[in-house]
Protein backbone atom coordinates (compact mmCIF):
# COMPACT_ATOMS: atom_id res chain seq x y z
CA UNK A 1 0.00 0.00 0.00
CA UNK A 2 1.26 3.78 -1.00
CA UNK A 3 1.42 6.34 1.58
CA UNK A 4 -1.64 8.56 1.65
CA UNK A 5 -1.51 11.49 -0.77
CA UNK A 6 -1.88 15.33 0.47
CA UNK A 7 -4.92 17.04 -0.73
CA UNK A 8 -5.66 20.73 0.54
CA UNK A 9 -9.20 22.45 0.11
CA UNK A 10 -8.89 25.51 -1.16
CA UNK A 11 -11.50 28.47 -2.64
CA UNK A 12 -13.69 31.21 -1.58
CA UNK A 13 -15.40 31.46 1.45
CA UNK A 14 -18.58 29.59 1.82
CA UNK A 15 -17.71 27.86 -1.29
CA UNK A 16 -18.73 24.13 0.67
CA UNK A 17 -15.25 23.02 1.27
CA UNK A 18 -15.97 22.00 4.42
CA UNK A 19 -19.05 20.31 3.45
CA UNK A 20 -16.77 17.98 1.12
CA UNK A 21 -14.53 17.48 3.75
CA UNK A 22 -17.41 15.88 6.16
CA UNK A 23 -18.09 14.05 2.71
CA UNK A 24 -14.87 12.36 1.91
CA UNK A 25 -13.88 12.10 5.62
CA UNK A 26 -17.06 11.29 7.33
CA UNK A 27 -15.88 13.76 9.91
CA UNK A 28 -18.27 16.83 11.33
CA UNK A 29 -16.32 20.03 10.28
CA UNK A 30 -18.76 22.56 11.10
CA UNK A 31 -20.77 23.68 7.98
CA UNK A 32 -22.70 27.14 8.01
CA UNK A 33 -24.09 29.31 5.46
CA UNK A 34 -22.23 32.17 5.39
CA UNK A 35 -18.87 32.66 5.47
CA UNK A 36 -15.51 33.05 7.61
CA UNK A 37 -16.71 29.29 9.13
CA UNK A 38 -13.99 27.41 9.13
CA UNK A 39 -10.47 29.64 10.76
CA UNK A 40 -8.21 27.05 11.21
CA UNK A 41 -6.57 23.86 8.99
CA UNK A 42 -8.43 20.08 9.96
CA UNK A 43 -7.30 17.17 8.32
CA UNK A 44 -8.65 13.02 7.95
CA UNK A 45 -8.55 10.62 5.77
CA UNK A 46 -10.41 9.50 2.78
CA UNK A 47 -10.19 6.52 0.66
CA UNK A 48 -9.91 7.25 -3.12
CA UNK A 49 -9.96 3.80 -4.60
CA UNK A 50 -8.91 0.95 -3.14
CA UNK A 51 -5.35 1.28 -3.57
CA UNK A 52 -5.50 4.89 -2.94
CA UNK A 53 -5.96 6.88 0.42
CA UNK A 54 -5.62 10.25 0.56
CA UNK A 55 -5.37 12.84 4.10
CA UNK A 56 -8.06 15.87 3.09
CA UNK A 57 -7.21 19.26 4.83
CA UNK A 58 -9.91 21.71 4.96
CA UNK A 59 -8.58 25.27 4.75
CA UNK A 60 -10.02 28.38 5.74
CA UNK A 61 -11.52 30.59 2.44
CA UNK A 62 -9.83 32.59 1.17
CA UNK A 63 -10.37 35.47 -2.19
CA UNK A 64 -6.83 35.94 -2.57
CA UNK A 65 -3.60 34.10 -2.63
CA UNK A 66 -1.91 36.66 -1.02
CA UNK A 67 -3.68 36.66 2.74
CA UNK A 68 -5.24 39.73 4.43
CA UNK A 69 -6.40 37.95 7.62
CA UNK A 70 -4.61 35.58 10.01
CA UNK A 71 -7.28 32.76 8.72
CA UNK A 72 -6.65 33.47 5.27
CA UNK A 73 -2.53 33.33 6.41
CA UNK A 74 -3.47 29.08 6.79
CA UNK A 75 -4.40 29.20 3.61
CA UNK A 76 -1.65 30.73 2.36
CA UNK A 77 0.95 28.84 4.89
CA UNK A 78 0.03 25.23 3.35
CA UNK A 79 0.18 26.24 -0.18
CA UNK A 80 3.46 28.52 -0.11
CA UNK A 81 5.50 27.72 2.84
CA UNK A 82 4.26 24.13 3.45
CA UNK A 83 6.05 22.10 6.13
CA UNK A 84 6.81 18.63 5.79
CA UNK A 85 4.01 17.14 7.43
CA UNK A 86 0.92 18.96 5.05
CA UNK A 87 2.84 19.79 2.00
CA UNK A 88 -0.22 19.20 -0.74
CA UNK A 89 0.44 16.50 -3.30
CA UNK A 90 -3.05 17.83 -5.13
CA UNK A 91 -5.35 21.32 -4.76
CA UNK A 92 -9.20 20.52 -4.91
CA UNK A 93 -10.07 24.20 -5.48
CA UNK A 94 -13.90 24.25 -4.66
CA UNK A 95 -15.68 27.15 -6.60
CA UNK A 96 -19.26 28.08 -6.27
CA UNK A 97 -20.75 27.92 -9.51
CA UNK A 98 -23.22 30.70 -8.70
CA UNK A 99 -20.30 33.04 -8.84
CA UNK A 100 -18.20 32.02 -10.83
CA UNK A 101 -16.58 34.53 -12.64
CA UNK A 102 -14.94 35.34 -9.24
CA UNK A 103 -14.39 32.02 -8.24
CA UNK A 104 -12.05 31.84 -10.98
CA UNK A 105 -10.05 34.21 -10.29
CA UNK A 106 -9.01 32.31 -7.38
CA UNK A 107 -8.77 29.02 -9.62
CA UNK A 108 -6.59 31.11 -12.26
CA UNK A 109 -3.96 32.17 -9.14
CA UNK A 110 -3.78 28.44 -7.75
CA UNK A 111 -3.37 27.41 -11.63
CA UNK A 112 -0.37 29.79 -11.99
CA UNK A 113 1.30 27.67 -9.29
CA UNK A 114 1.97 24.80 -11.12
CA UNK A 115 0.85 22.20 -8.45
CA UNK A 116 -1.08 19.18 -9.41
CA UNK A 117 -5.14 21.16 -9.60
CA UNK A 118 -8.66 19.84 -9.79
CA UNK A 119 -11.88 22.20 -9.62
CA UNK A 120 -14.85 20.77 -8.14
CA UNK A 121 -17.56 23.04 -8.57
CA UNK A 122 -20.64 23.43 -6.00
CA UNK A 123 -23.48 24.98 -6.38
CA UNK A 124 -24.62 23.64 -9.35
CA UNK A 125 -28.29 23.64 -8.68
CA UNK A 126 -28.09 27.46 -7.29
CA UNK A 127 -27.07 28.53 -10.33
CA UNK A 128 -29.18 26.73 -12.96
CA UNK A 129 -31.87 28.36 -10.70
CA UNK A 130 -29.87 31.76 -11.53
CA UNK A 131 -30.39 30.84 -15.18
CA UNK A 132 -26.85 30.17 -15.37
CA UNK A 133 -25.09 27.42 -17.50
CA UNK A 134 -21.50 25.95 -17.70
CA UNK A 135 -20.03 24.54 -20.21
CA UNK A 136 -17.75 22.03 -17.67
CA UNK A 137 -15.82 20.33 -20.79
CA UNK A 138 -15.00 24.11 -22.25
CA UNK A 139 -13.50 25.54 -18.73
CA UNK A 140 -12.03 21.95 -18.77
CA UNK A 141 -10.29 22.72 -22.10
CA UNK A 142 -10.09 26.71 -21.01
CA UNK A 143 -7.86 25.96 -17.77
CA UNK A 144 -6.20 22.60 -18.56
CA UNK A 145 -7.46 21.35 -15.38
CA UNK A 146 -10.20 18.67 -14.63
CA UNK A 147 -13.87 20.59 -13.77
CA UNK A 148 -15.93 18.28 -11.78
CA UNK A 149 -19.58 18.97 -10.74
CA UNK A 150 -19.93 17.92 -7.35
CA UNK A 151 -22.69 18.59 -4.69
CA UNK A 152 -21.41 17.54 -1.79
CA UNK A 153 -24.38 18.43 0.52
CA UNK A 154 -26.06 15.56 -0.97
CA UNK A 155 -22.81 13.56 -1.96
CA UNK A 156 -23.33 13.75 -5.51
CA UNK A 157 -20.52 14.27 -8.04
CA UNK A 158 -17.99 12.27 -5.55
CA UNK A 159 -17.03 9.10 -7.86
CA UNK A 160 -16.59 11.38 -10.56
CA UNK A 161 -14.33 13.22 -8.09
CA UNK A 162 -12.05 10.43 -7.03
CA UNK A 163 -11.92 8.79 -10.45
CA UNK A 164 -9.99 12.82 -11.37
CA UNK A 165 -8.12 12.01 -7.92
CA UNK A 166 -6.69 9.09 -9.24
CA UNK A 167 -5.70 9.92 -12.90
CA UNK A 168 -4.37 13.25 -11.66
CA UNK A 169 -2.34 11.40 -8.92
CA UNK A 170 -0.73 8.81 -11.63
CA UNK A 171 -0.66 11.95 -13.97
CA UNK A 172 -3.11 10.75 -16.44
CA UNK A 173 -5.29 13.69 -16.86
CA UNK A 174 -5.60 15.09 -20.33
CA UNK A 175 -7.87 17.83 -21.04
CA UNK A 176 -10.41 17.26 -23.72
CA UNK A 177 -10.00 17.68 -27.19
CA UNK A 178 -10.85 21.18 -28.92
CA UNK A 179 -14.08 21.26 -30.68
CA UNK A 180 -15.29 24.02 -32.18
CA UNK A 181 -19.29 24.28 -31.68
CA UNK A 182 -17.72 24.94 -27.84
CA UNK A 183 -14.78 26.73 -28.03
CA UNK A 184 -14.58 30.26 -26.22
CA UNK A 185 -18.28 29.28 -24.90
CA UNK A 186 -17.03 28.49 -21.33
CA UNK A 187 -17.70 31.28 -19.70
CA UNK A 188 -21.70 31.36 -17.61
CA UNK A 189 -24.17 32.61 -20.00
CA UNK A 190 -27.82 33.35 -19.29
CA UNK A 191 -29.63 30.48 -20.58
CA UNK A 192 -32.62 31.36 -23.10
CA UNK A 193 -34.87 28.44 -22.87
N1 LIG B 1 -27.27 24.51 -2.63
C1 LIG B 1 -26.08 24.00 -2.33
N2 LIG B 1 -25.54 24.23 -1.13
C2 LIG B 1 -24.33 23.72 -0.86
C3 LIG B 1 -23.60 22.95 -1.79
N3 LIG B 1 -22.43 22.60 -1.23
C4 LIG B 1 -22.42 23.14 0.02
N4 LIG B 1 -23.57 23.82 0.26
C5 LIG B 1 -23.93 24.63 1.43
O1 LIG B 1 -23.10 25.80 1.39
C6 LIG B 1 -22.90 26.32 2.72
C7 LIG B 1 -21.42 26.56 2.96
O2 LIG B 1 -20.76 25.31 3.07
P1 LIG B 1 -19.38 25.11 3.86
O3 LIG B 1 -19.00 23.70 3.59
O4 LIG B 1 -19.48 25.56 5.27
O5 LIG B 1 -18.45 26.13 3.05
P2 LIG B 1 -16.90 26.45 3.28
O6 LIG B 1 -16.32 26.62 1.93
O7 LIG B 1 -16.27 25.44 4.18
O8 LIG B 1 -16.97 27.87 4.02
P3 LIG B 1 -15.82 28.63 4.86
O9 LIG B 1 -15.29 27.67 5.89
O10 LIG B 1 -16.53 29.79 5.48
O11 LIG B 1 -14.79 29.07 3.86
C8 LIG B 1 -23.54 25.30 3.65
O12 LIG B 1 -24.82 25.81 3.99
C9 LIG B 1 -23.64 24.04 2.78
O13 LIG B 1 -24.70 23.18 3.18
C10 LIG B 1 -24.20 22.71 -3.10
O14 LIG B 1 -23.63 22.09 -4.01
N5 LIG B 1 -25.43 23.27 -3.29
MG1 LIG C 1 -15.27 25.66 5.92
Amino acid sequence: MKAPINIALVGNPNSGKSSLFNALTGLNQKVSNFPGVTVDKKTGSARITPTLEANIIDLPGTYSLYPKSADEYVTYDVLLQPDGSDRPDMVLIIADASNLKRNLLFCSQIIDLKMPVIIGLTMMDLAKKKGIEIDLAGLERELGVPVVAINPRKNKGLQQLKKNIELVAQEKFHSPPASSSITGNWLPRLSTG
